[in-house]
């Protein structure tokens, strides 16, 4: 039988006091943190298995940058099975590839899904038909990311897309700080108390980066991407499809 992942009590009982970083301790309650934290994380995964089988085709590789636990690829894997895609996830963090390793054996998908350990930035796959970077850029240095969006797009097939989801700010105050609020009630909702809320956020000052809607968009574009359209909203969380041209 599945068990449930460890409950994420990391900033309950102060496990975390200095900046956030994907560590073993991190990694080992990583399925329940995201569920708690990621507004409609599963539904996402949903919208996004719907726009690959539209835009790949059989054989096409899906790779998702900031793989973390591997829980993207895996569903993915469950519900394109008629696609016949080759998966890949990378991450940086030895513990998140560990636990994503343990899980593809848990549900026999070592065959067509595999990890690898590297700096995301550093990515070098020609002819991809499909880059995944959800919640991860915003880790990545803002002055790094048109370079790196840039080497994205090269190494995409034509017709290839990057998904990407984020959380986002608002050039709005009053809204960003409403939109922030909102998203601290939907966390408390999950169980978090503020204590915990106040601490993560803390943790993340200077490690999560967040860019605006405009701001993402505009990266997109400028490294050659035609279409970029948001396929899902929620308050400051937002996911863009981004599609290169034939
Ligand atoms: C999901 N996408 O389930 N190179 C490689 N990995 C990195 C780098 C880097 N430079 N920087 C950060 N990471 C996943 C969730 S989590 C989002 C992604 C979050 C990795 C880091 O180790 C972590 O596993 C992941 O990016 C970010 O949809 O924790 O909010």
């Amino acid at each position: 039988m599945v068990q449930p992942p460890p409950r994420d009590t990391l900033f309950d009982i102060g496990q975390v006091q200095e900046d956030f970083v994907f560590s073993e301790r991190v990694a080992q309650v990583f399925d329940d943190m995201l569920d708690r934290s990621v507004p409609f994380y599963q539904e996402v995964i949903k919208g996004t298995a719907r726009l690959l089988d539209i835009f790949l085709g059989p054989d096409d590789t899906v790779i998702d940058l900031g793989c973390s636990t591997g829980t993207t690829l895996l569903q993915l894997a469950r519900l394109l099975p008629h696609k016949e895609l080759h998966f890949i996830g990378i991450d940086n963090s030895p513990a998140m590839l560990d636990k994503a390793r343990l899980k593809a054996e848990m549900f026999s998908k070592q065959d067509r899904v595999s990890f690898l350990a590297g700096d995301i930035t550093e990515t070098e796959e020609a002819g991809t038909g499909a880059f995944l970077l959800n919640y991860t850029l915003q880790f990545i240095r803002p002055l790094r990311r048109k370079e790196f969006i840039r080497r994205l797009f090269q190494n995409l097939r034509p017709g290839g897309v990057v998904i990407l989801s984020e959380k986002m700010i608002s050039h709005d105050p009053l809204l960003n700080r409403k939109y922030i609020d909102i998203y601290h009630q939907f966390k408390l909702e999950r169980g978090y108390s503020e204590l915990e809320i106040a601490r993560k956020r803390e943790a993340l000052e200077n490690v999560l980066i967040p860019f605006s809607m405009e701001e993402n968009r505009e990266l997109l574009l400028s490294a050659g991407f035609t279409s970029v359209e948001p396929f899902f909203q929620w308050f400051n969380f937002t996911s863009f499809l981004a599609i290169k041209p034939e």
